[in-house]
């Protein structure tokens, strides 16, 4: 059993490619698919992964473009980043070598795979006219407030030499080289993708029954919104002359409702009253190290460890008790969040409560289970709601989820408080101090400042004469390279030499594919092509991007609708994660040695195989274990399919049948044809369950071969060859050209009469017990029901008297005798 695969998936790779069949259409009247597979790392070779990601999106854009769709589906290479850098050291060669001999080979990959790419938009990231619109929305964003440099404590990477941005850390480990990460503190470029926390959080709502639900729960507790209470305290007298001009500081709580439950509050290290005890030089020589020793760790490695702090001698004042509350300094209070300083109530909060105990502090409760009589013995109690407070003046009774609110206007009164909303997600920094990444387009003037370099001077590209060594900057030790003149008053003036997170490449690719690429040169994105494309109908992507690509890419789209480059809110209408591939388990990876290598496959058993298999072996949302026997099914039912073709009636149309005069056999197989393509409407247009469709598609071969008739065989090909196409598109050509002519290959016709089942059956019972199964033809009376019925049970009826029968239509008999 063989068939030539080689030669004919070799001979439909260069037809399409002669005929430029994947190319997206330029009427704009169309009906259109925009499917987009994310695009890959060119890191030399194609991996299952990328197999699986690319099968995905390859049969959905085959299949929209069958039924008369304009299908977009573009590829391209995320071609900037580390690694190039890591290989230049290893490999001795440039970045940008590495990079563009790894693109030529992953496509010459990706084509033996026979995936239908436009390839008039392929397109790499590292290319300068990618770069050029880059550094104008950068320059743009600037403008507008949405981009702005600071220098703060950032994530170092000792390994990589460089920053992380947040979403890059996975438990204090850098998220590609997995190096511990160190806080440093440095300027950098952010983007204030904080500004739409609120739009990010709230269109999630949209995307509900589009995305998995998987990624918009961790999309929306990184976000992670909180509605509470800022308010302000006012140190005692003895505190504020200590530290001449700071009269207090700002705290933000949730829980308001536990405000009389307050035994102290707590600074972080880094809070500015800190700072001001440790510049007056007033702290003992102890406490000093104690802060220093917690500055050093990352609020990662602060959360892991013990709750630690000290008091600091000062007091602050309660707002409504007017009582002197002791200020502390502790290890748990992150300096980022809200106003890097907590009251404290360990009666209600479980980090107030393990740090009371251990520094023996007062424990108050201020809020009761209703109607409970236990007396209070200084416990943790976390009652969030459903609670009335006690201990709390005028507030006593009330219950706690309405205290919060009138606490609240209480202070508002007042005029020392108000309500606020908080946010977990912070701006991201998108400063890399690496060679290769797109550079950032800002400029260091002695007399101006940080000003933008020009557009008409974009892009700014990277000098290729670098000594690339791993240490440091490449970009900030060229001797020349940095020297500029400031674009604002003409005199010398140096470049900024950090690079861009490789993320903000990704955060727009999809925009740029969906722009005409015969307007490529002249702007970012061709309004009339891009207004049509966008957004993406189908995404399909790793799970890993749930948080990182997925909200940086729809704070972009979101960014650059305001900035008037884009129409739509939000980027990706739907969204496809599908599971990895695992072998033995364990996802595949060089490191465990348990990699299958798709060109081996394909050199096996040719690329149909390859994709039949990974679409077969598992729901396109779920892990996939790679299964060798498996494959060798996968290629064996190719091979079947081959083989069974001599019968069937070269034609050009489908013949036509009197369905009630077939036999039995022939019956079944025209439904099992009929069927898999029924389920192939669900398939494409929803579950995208590939495996279940090839699972009707084998049974229908099946039933064809169980049966005698050629002209049904043909019928059953002609459909079936069209609903494998997506799947197996070399062979489906091939067998369909030679038997059909693609060209008729049009909208398939479903046939009702096939489903119209001329047979029942029955269960029959006597006094409610199952005694036999009946199969009557669904013409049959009810009369002639009840005889047959009466006869499949006779030896239970024998010596007895019926005195009831029972037809429940179309489900079963019952005879009630006595
Ligand atoms: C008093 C209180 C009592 C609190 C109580 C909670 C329970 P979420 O919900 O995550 O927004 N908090 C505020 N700023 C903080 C900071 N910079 N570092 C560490 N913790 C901080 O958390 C809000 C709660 O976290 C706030 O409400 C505050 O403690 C604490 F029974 O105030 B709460
Ligand atoms: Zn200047």
């Amino acid at each position: 059993m063989a068939y030539d695969f080689k030669n004919i998936e070799k001979k439909w790779q260069k037809i399409w490619r002669e005929n430029n069949e994947f190319e997206p259409k330029d009427d704009y009247t169309l009906p259109k698919k925009y499917i987009l597979s994310m695009f890959p790392y060119p890191s030399g070779r194609i991996h299952m992964g990328h197999v699986r990601n690319y099968s995905i999106g390859d049969a959905l854009a085959r299949y929209y473009r069958k039924k008369s769709f304009n299908v977009l589906h573009p590829i391209g290479f995320d071609s900037f980043g580390m690694p190039a850098e890591n290989a230049a050291i290893k490999h001795n060669i440039h970045p940008k070598a590495w990079t563009y001999e790894n693109i030529d080979y992953m496509i010459k990959e990706l084509d033996s795979l026979g995936f239908s790419f436009s390839k008039k938009r392929l397109l790499a990231t590292s290319d300068p006219l990618y770069t050029k619109w880059e550094q104008e929305f950068f320059i743009k964003m600037y403008e507008k407030g949405l981009i702005y440099r600071k220098s703060s404590v950032v994530n170092w990477c000792e390994n990589d030499q460089t920053v992380l941005a947040n979403e890059q850390v996975e438990d204090g480990k850098c998220w590609r080289c997995g190096h511990e990460v160190v806080q440093k503190q440095m300027p950098g470029y952010y983007l204030k993708i904080t500004s739409y926390a609120n739009e990010l959080l709230e269109d999630l709502k949209k995307l509900k029954d589009h995305w998995p639900n998987q990624v918009i729960t961790m999309q929306e507790n990184w976000i992670g919104k909180s509605d509470g209470l800022k308010f302000k305290f006012e140190f005692d007298k003895e505190s504020k002359e200590l530290l001449d001009g700071i009269d207090g500081f700002s705290v933000f709580t949730t829980r308001p409702d536990t405000i009389y439950g307050m035994s102290y509050t707590a600074l972080a290290p880094e809070h500015e009253v800190v700072k001001k005890l440790l510049d007056k030089n007033i702290l003992d020589e102890n406490s000093v190290k104690k802060i220093k020793n917690i500055l050093n760790q990352s609020p990662k490695d602060r959360q892991a460890s013990d709750k630690d702090g000290l008091f600091l001698g000062l007091h602050v004042i309660h707002p409504l008790t007017k009582k002197k509350i002791p200020v502390w300094m502790a290890n748990f209070v992150l300096i980022e969040y809200g106003d890097g300083a907590v009251m404290a109530v360990p009666a209600h909060d479980e980090r107030d409560y393990e740090f009371a105990t251990k520094f023996n502090l007062k424990i108050t409760q201020s809020i009761a289970l209703k109607d409970s009589k236990d007396k209070y013995n200084g416990e943790f109690l976390d009652i969030k709601n459903g609670g009335v407070l006690v201990n709390s003046d005028e507030y006593n009774g009330m219950d706690n989820e309405l205290a919060k609110d009138a606490i609240i206007i209480k202070f508002e009164d007042m005029g020392i408080g108000e309500k606020v909303t908080n946010y977990k997600l912070r701006d991201w920094g998108v400063s890399r101090q690496r060679y290769w990444g797109a550079p950032i387009p800002m400029i260091h003037c002695d007399y101006c400042g940080l000003v933008p370099e020009s557009l008409e001077n974009l892009p700014v590209t990277l000098p290729d004469d670098v000594e690339i060594t791993g240490e440091g900057n490449p970009l900030d030790k060229h001797p020349t390279w940095k020297n500029c003149i400031c674009p604002k008053c003409g005199k010398k003036a140096t470049r900024e030499t950090d690079t861009l997170d490789t993320f903000f490449e990704s955060s727009w690719y999809f925009g740029r594919f969906a722009s005409d690429e015969k307007t490529w040169k002249n702007a970012a994105f061709d309004k009339k092509s891009v207004d049509y494309w966008m957004s993406v109908d189908e995404y399909i992507g790793g799970i890993e991007h749930a948080i990182l690509h997925l909200l940086y890419a729809r704070f972009f789209q979101k960014a650059l609708r305001d900035l008037g480059y884009l129409k739509d809110d939000e980027p990706f209408a739907n969204l496809l994660t599908q599971g990895m591939v695992l072998k033995d388990g364990a996802k595949m990876s060089k490191s465990k040695g348990n990699v299958v290598d798709p060109d081996d496959i394909i050199e096996k058993y040719g690329a149909d195989t390859a994709r039949l298999f990974i679409l077969f072996a598992a729901p396109p949302v779920k892990e996939l274990e790679w299964n060798d026997s498996a494959v060798e099914g996968a290629y064996k039912f190719i091979t079947r399919l081959v083989d069974r073709s001599k019968n069937v009636i070269k034609t050009t149309s489908i013949p036509k049948f009197d369905h009630s005069k077939l036999t039995k056999e022939q019956k079944y197989a025209r439904l099992k044809v009929y069927e898999a393509l029924k389920k192939s409407y669900d398939v494409y247009n929803s579950s995208f369950a590939f495996n279940t469709l090839i699972a009707a598609c084998m049974e229908a071969m099946n039933a064809l071969n169980a049966q005698d008739n050629d002209e049904i065989l043909t019928e059953g090909y002609f459909i079936l060859l069209n609903l494998l196409e997506p799947i197996i598109p070399h062979i489906s050509n091939e067998l369909s050209e030679e038997l059909f002519k693609r060209e008729n290959f049009k909208e398939l016709v479903m046939c009702e009469e096939v489903f119209v089942q001329d047979t029942l059956n029955l269960g029959v019972s006597v006094n409610g017990k199952i005694r036999a199964q009946i199969e009557v033809k669904t013409s049959a009376t009810q009369d002639e029901i009840l005889s047959i019925a009466k006869n499949s049970v006779s030896k239970w009826l024998e010596g007895k008297t019926i005195i009831k029968e029972i037809y429940v239509k179309q489900k079963l008999v019952n005879l009630v005798i006595k």
